[in-house]
């Protein structure tokens, strides 16, 4: 579907449901939201987040650190998902810990969304158990995600929450973005099940990704500004070109799963 210029990158103060919708729906390309933190509060959480948590990588893309697991990650097996359940509130528990007294991002984009949306959010939980929201990325010098697309029924299949979710957005809030690089590229363009494979076929060793050199080139390009909210429906195929030195964004997925549904939240 065509997009109008003016829908592509939407630049608001406030979220208001219909916003949303329209990313969930392709109205739009991407909601910019400036100053949902202020610059002072994310220079102080950055430092607190750098300097307490324990960082990781993420197994598929070895140059990105992450704090606390995707949930994707973790369902090769049942011994790496009983692990996952076993930290999954714990993660939560000890950002909030790490971030007093100032409030944790993902906590205060989780009342902001539960406000906005008439029916509320909640955590998505599988088998009875929550799951792990508010993913915090780190790209060092470098660091980039090629093109990819975040799709729950493709990246964790016949899970309790691809059964339920029927759109996906991917909401960020930057609390450190680089000098140079580091902006979130998007395409006007999902890639269907079979585009995919063909794909992932002609360069397997790509994990995650494609190669940019067998598709064309992104619809919008933004630079994400210190503390911003930016969402975009995930199931466009987006990336991240590579930063010159930190970013550091806290992130999660925001599920639609019907008009008089809460909204579900994992990372
Ligand atoms: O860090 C970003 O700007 C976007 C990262 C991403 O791929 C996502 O949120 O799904
Ligand atoms: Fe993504």
């Amino acid at each position: 579907m065509e997009i109008a210029e003016k829908n592509k990158i939407k630049t608001i103060k406030e979220v208001k449901r219909a916003d949303l919708l329209g990313i969930f729906e392709n109205r739009s390309l991407l909601l910019n939201i400036p100053d949902f933190f202020d610059e002072n509060t994310c220079s102080s959480l950055t430092k607190k987040i750098h300097n307490n948590m324990i960082l990781g990588f993420y197994e598929n893309a070895p140059k990105i650190g992450r704090i606390g697991k995707a949930f994707y990650e973790t369902i090769a097996s049942k011994k790496t998902q009983n692990e996952y359940f076993e930290s999954s509130q714990q993660w939560i528990f000890e950002l909030r810990r790490c971030c007093f007294p100032l409030i944790s991002p993902i906590d205060s984009l989780r009342v902001y969304l539960d406000d906005i949306w008439p029916y509320g959010s909640t955590l998505a939980s599988v088998n009875g158990k929550k799951i792990f929201v508010g993913l915090a990325r780190y790209f060092t010098s470098e660091a980039s995600a090629e093109p990819h697309q975040d799709i729950i029924q493709r990246d964790a299949p016949d899970t309790d929450i691809s059964k339920i979710v029927k759109r996906q957005i991917a909401a960020n809030v930057y609390l450190n973005v680089p000098n140079q690089g580091g902006e979130l590229e998007i395409w006007n363009w999902a890639a269907s099940d079979e585009e995919f494979k063909n794909l992932k076929d002609k360069r397997p060793d790509f994990s995650y990704a494609f190669d940019r050199n067998l598709i064309r080139s992104s619809d919008v390009k933004l630079k994400p500004s210190i503390g911003s909210l930016v969402l975009f429906n995930s199931n466009n195929v987006h990336a991240v070109t590579p930063s010159s030195d930190d970013r550091l964004s806290i992130s999660c997925f925001i599920g639609y799963c019907g008009q008089n549904k809460p909204l579900l939240l994992w990372s």
